[in-house]
């Protein structure tokens, strides 16, 4: 069952000051930064809120560290904006089987390392009217910044 949105993707040029902007006119802290080699992304999570299942919401800075990246590929056709919605679940692999028996492609066959070493799979956008669609399932972790 998906209970929550987990994240965000915003795909950006330029981590810092991305990040700068979401500090100085909201008030949002990087809350933990990562680079992701599989996915090709240096990322900065923002916490928003805790969320009433023990998850939180998250906004997702995302700036490609190669040029063969999905990030990059979209960066150069739409310029910088809202890349993808995660939805947050205890069971990825369980809600991954459901929505492929409904027809939608689910990206990868075995649930990848996301974020804070988190299982994410992805839905393939043009069987969700237009929009990458992520599936999560959180680790419990600690905040880190490096
Ligand atoms: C591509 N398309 C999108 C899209 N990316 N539509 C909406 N939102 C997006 N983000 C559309 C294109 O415009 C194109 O439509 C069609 O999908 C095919 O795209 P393509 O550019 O030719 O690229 P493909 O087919 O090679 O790849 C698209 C696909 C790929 C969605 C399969 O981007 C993918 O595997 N994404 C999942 C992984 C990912 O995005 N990782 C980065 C975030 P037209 O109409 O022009 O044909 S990593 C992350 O988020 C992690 C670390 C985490 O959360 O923890």
């Amino acid at each position: 069952m998906l209970t929550r949105i987990d994240h965000i993707g915003i795909a950006c040029f330029d981590l810092d000051k991305t990040v700068e902007f979401y500090r100085s006119t909201y008030g949002f802290e990087v809350f933990h930064t990562e680079v992701n080699e599989e996915q090709g992304v240096r990322e900065a999570m923002l916490k928003i809120n805790e969320t009433s299942d023990g998850g939180a919401s998250y906004l997702q800075l995302l700036e490609p560290t190669r040029e063969d990246s999905t990030v990059a590929k979209w960066l150069a056709k739409n310029g910088e904006g809202v890349h993808h919605i995660a939805f947050g679940t205890a069971d990825v692999d369980g809600d991954a089987a459901a929505i492929k028996d409904k027809g939608v492609r689910v990206l990868y066959e075995e649930p990848r390392r996301g974020s804070m070493g988190s299982r994410i799979t992805f839905l393939h956008p043009k069987d969700c009217h237009g929009v990458l669609t992520e599936l999560v399932t959180s680790a419990p972790v600690e905040p880190s910044e490096h």
